[in-house]
């Protein structure tokens, strides 16, 4: 496979960016190599400026739930930017937008754009804190929430790739109202509660944790949260930014029928623009200025173009449901021909995932919470990454990211990927 442009572009880039990169986990540190200059992407494939071709299985970190550049997605954002770019004004499609996310999840009464995950999180967790007076929080171990200072602490994704969960730069008194409980385990939730009684605004979670890996929540676990929620009289947040229309419509909330109180979105409902949006329940995000006197503006929230592309995917996705069924289809296929990979090769490896969403841990226990997923080998997934990547397949690159599949991938993509893991498992 040739690298040749890769490389020196990444020689010029880590000249003029740090890391050479624009979000730290591209930067394939863990993984070791050159990460690969993206030039264009169609349906289910990625086309790097060597003109090397990989099936992609991040779907720009899983907004790409239709495959890249969908025709009618394209169409529909050619015609919006021939009326304007960005008017920082409002509009009627910002309004479309809110109506038809009110539609599909009935938790949300009303919604407030902003332009990433990242600030949907800090705004929500801002208005919570608002709407109860309150001034703490409970996020769980190797859930990401975003980079605000108040999320970076215990955090998943490329902090916890970098072996460094909490980042410098974080005052102590951003991060001190921030607690933090263990994943599936009520109980340490439940104790902070107990010592910090009145005190907790809200309990943000990932209602799956896709950021250390797949970990998926135990039955009872969201519920539990949502009953200690309301008797202590906190909020519940689920960040949606990964399960949003990917595990369903309703997303995470509707598939295991557990109705927070305020829900985070990212790039998702953008359709791989920069979006993000917080909303839930009327009374709660009747704090939010102008209305309340919770602060947060922005002047690219709720963007034309971004908001054109994320209706369009999310009107494709709400008239034609049976794109999840394939892509939960195609995501079982993917699990059980990988744990019969790992069967035949007699390791002791771990697959974890629902729906579209999967994660081979190198570790022989069951994963299901931080500690557990700490337990994975990286320097043996950095092989097999690098194996995978040798053969066409572009997974993320590091150990603690979800594998996503969209309604672009084929059953032979994933009996192609099936057989070349097989192959690395064999070796
Ligand atoms: N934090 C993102 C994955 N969970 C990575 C974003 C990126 O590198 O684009």
């Amino acid at each position: 496979m040739k690298t040749e442009i890769s490389e020196k572009l990444f020689e010029r880039a880590v000249r003029v960016m740090p890391g050479g990169v624009n979000s730290p986990v591209r930067a394939f540190g863990s993984v070791g190599g050159t990460p690969r200059f993206i030039e264009r992407a169609k349906g289910a494939i990625l086309y790097d400026i060597d003109g090397n071709e990989y099936t992609d299985y991040i779907g720009s970190w899983g907004p790409m739930i239709l495959g890249h550049n969908d025709d009618r997605v394209l169409e529909a954002v050619m015609k919006q930017m021939e009326k304007g770019l960005s008017f920082g004004a409002a509009t009627g499609i910002e309004v479309e937008m809110a109506e038809l996310i009110g539609e599909l999840v009935p938790c949300v009464d009303m919604i407030r754009m902003v332009n990433s995950g990242t600030e949907a999180v800090m705004s929500a967790v801002r208005a919570a804190r608002g709407f109860t007076g309150r001034d703490k929080i409970i996020k769980f171990e190797g859930c990401y929430h975003g980079h605000a200072d108040a999320m970076l602490v215990k955090a998943g994704s490329g902090v916890m790739t970098a072996g460094v969960p909490d980042s410098a730069g974080v005052p102590q008194g951003c991060a001190r109202d921030t607690l933090t409980a263990e994943y599936n385990n009520l109980k340490s939730a439940e104790s902070l509660f107990d010592a910090y009684p009145n005190e907790i605004a809200c309990i943000i979670v990932e209602p799956v944790a896709a950021n250390m890996g797949v970990v998926v929540p135990e039955n009872g676990f969201l519920q539990g949260l949502r009953d200690m929620c309301d008797r202590n009289g906190a909020l519940l947040i689920f960040d949606e930014v990964i399960t949003g229309f990917r595990l369903g419509l309703d997303g995470a909330a509707g598939h295991f029928g557990v109705i927070p109180d305020l829900v985070t979105y990212g790039k998702i409902i953008g359709g791989g623009m920069p979006v993000g949006a917080y909303g839930g329940r009327r009374d709660i995000m009747s704090v939010v200025s102008p209305l309340g006197n919770v602060y947060q503006a922005g002047t690219l929230s709720g963007n034309p173009i971004a908001m054109r592309a994320g209706i369009t995917q999310l009107s494709i996705l709400k008239n034609e449901p049976q794109i999840y069924d394939r892509i939960n289809m195609l995501g079982q296929r993917l699990r059980a021909g990988l744990r019969s990979a790992i069967e035949k090769s007699g390791l002791p490896y771990t697959v974890n995932g629902i729906g579209s969403l999967s994660c081979l841990y190198f570790a022989d226990k069951p994963v299901y919470d931080y500690v557990s997923a700490r337990k994975s080998d990286t320097v043996k997934f950095a092989e097999y990454f690098r194996h995978m990547l040798s053969c066409g397949h572009y997974i993320g690159p590091s150990q603690y990211e979800a594998v996503f599949i969209s309604g672009a991938h084929t059953e032979s993509d994933i009996d192609r990927f099936i057989a070349d893991a097989e192959e690395y498992l064999k070796a």
